[in-house]
């Protein structure tokens, strides 16, 4: 028989990628699904992968606590995975409090619905290296203090320290993966990484004459979303549920992720970016550096692919979706 996997986000990009290599896996695969945004057609995300028709989606908003609870005793999933989120940082000042519900408070909604529904569950909560915030160590491991810049960030303290206590407190088998930005072809378009490759490519093919951007001084540790969804599962095979740090171990500021970008396809970047202080943030993280040292030893978990391999696939995915465009299909 086999397992099911009930996903929270799965629209989203880990949601997709994580239903993917379940799938490959022989799961069965369950995801919450908000009518309210999707107004009951399935993801692109989903069907770029070809993963839309393999997935079951059930009605259900993490701000509705019955809903959860329904599909938890509907499912009787193995594991769990809480990936739905306001994940937008920027946002978060502008959404502070339902960020705060969603992103933070929510985390209870599904341990509680768990809780009574399928307490022996394992469960994973996508924490965020955002949580350390102003860096009180150069490398950021699982002990490193946190301390969070956003409203975001602080949802996610308390997402991370639910999860926690729950294990604590009841025995659950609830893991934190605390991931460093991860990206992909299917990364919103409001991020900084999608943002450059949809310009890139939009300038290339002559659609667009500039790329306007905030603090590209801020450096991040960037890994591709198809090897961060494989420790998310790693986690939950562990007899002990644990937190672990996910990252690459290399960080590179903004301007030189999108140096790469604008070289990939022969153009200087610094004719086309132009800094606009409408992108900065109200308090920033400058920069973030993950130590995986604990991902490698306990998980045996090593990212396969280099931040220049994925700011090329981004960039091709882009330039082939315009172009796609450009002579009648969809974008
Ligand atoms: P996305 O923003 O791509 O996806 C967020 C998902 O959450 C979407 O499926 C969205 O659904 C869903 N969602 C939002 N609000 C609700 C709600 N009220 N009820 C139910 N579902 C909801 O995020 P990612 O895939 O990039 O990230 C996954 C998780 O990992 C998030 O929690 C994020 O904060 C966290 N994280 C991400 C990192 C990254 O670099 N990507 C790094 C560290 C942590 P809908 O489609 O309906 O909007
Ligand atoms: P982040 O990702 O905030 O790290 O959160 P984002 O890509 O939005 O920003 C990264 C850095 O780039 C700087 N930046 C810009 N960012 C955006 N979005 N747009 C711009 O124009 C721009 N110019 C410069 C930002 O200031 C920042 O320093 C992501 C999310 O996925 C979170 O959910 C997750 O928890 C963390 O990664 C880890």
């Amino acid at each position: 028989m086999s397992k099911r996997a009930l996903i929270t986000g799965i629209t989203g990009q880990d949601g997709a990628y994580l239903s993917q290599f379940l799938l490959e896996k022989g799961y069965e695969v369950f995801g919450v699904i908000r009518r309210s945004s999707h107004r009951g057609v399935e993801d692109h995300r989903l069907r770029w992968l070809g993963v839309a028709e393999k997935v079951t989606l059930l009605d259900g908003d993490l701000a509705d606590l019955s809903s959860i609870v329904r599909i938890m005793q509907q499912v009787q999933p193995h594991e769990i995975y809480n990936l739905a989120a306001q994940s937008f940082v920027a946002s978060s000042w502008q959404q502070p409090i339902l960020t705060g519900n969603i992103t933070g408070v929510a985390v209870a909604t599904v341990l509680e619905a768990m809780r009574i529904a399928k307490p022996d569950a394992r469960f994973y909560q996508a924490s965020s290296s955002e949580m350390y915030g102003l860096i009180q160590e150069p490398m950021q491991s699982e002990k490193t203090p946190f301390y969070p810049r956003s409203p975001y960030a602080v949802a996610k303290l308390y997402g991370h320290w639910i999860t926690v206590n729950y294990r604590e407190s009841f025995g659950f088998h609830a893991s934190s993966g605390i991931l460093f930005n991860h990206e992909s072809p299917l990364r919103g378009i409001e991020f900084v990484t999608r943002k450059v490759s949809d310009a890139v490519a939009r300038i290339k093919l002559g659609q667009a004459s500039e790329l306007r951007l905030g603090n590209i001084d801020a450096k991040r540790d960037w890994g591709h979303a198809h090897d961060y969804v494989r420790a998310m599962w790693m986690m939950l095979q562990q007899d002990k549920p644990d937190d672990y740090v996910v990252a690459t171990g290399r960080t590179t500021t903004v301007r030189d992720m999108c140096r790469i970008a604008f070289d990939h396809v022969g153009l200087d970047m610094e004719k086309f970016v132009i800094i606009d202080p409408a992108f900065y943030r109200p308090a920033e993280v400058d920069v973030l550096l993950g130590n995986p040292a604990k991902a490698k030893e306990k998980l045996g978990w090593v990212p396969e692919r280099t931040l220049e391999q994925l700011i090329r696939e981004m960039v091709d995915a882009d330039l082939a979706r315009h172009d796609h465009a450009r002579h009648g299909g969809a974008a």
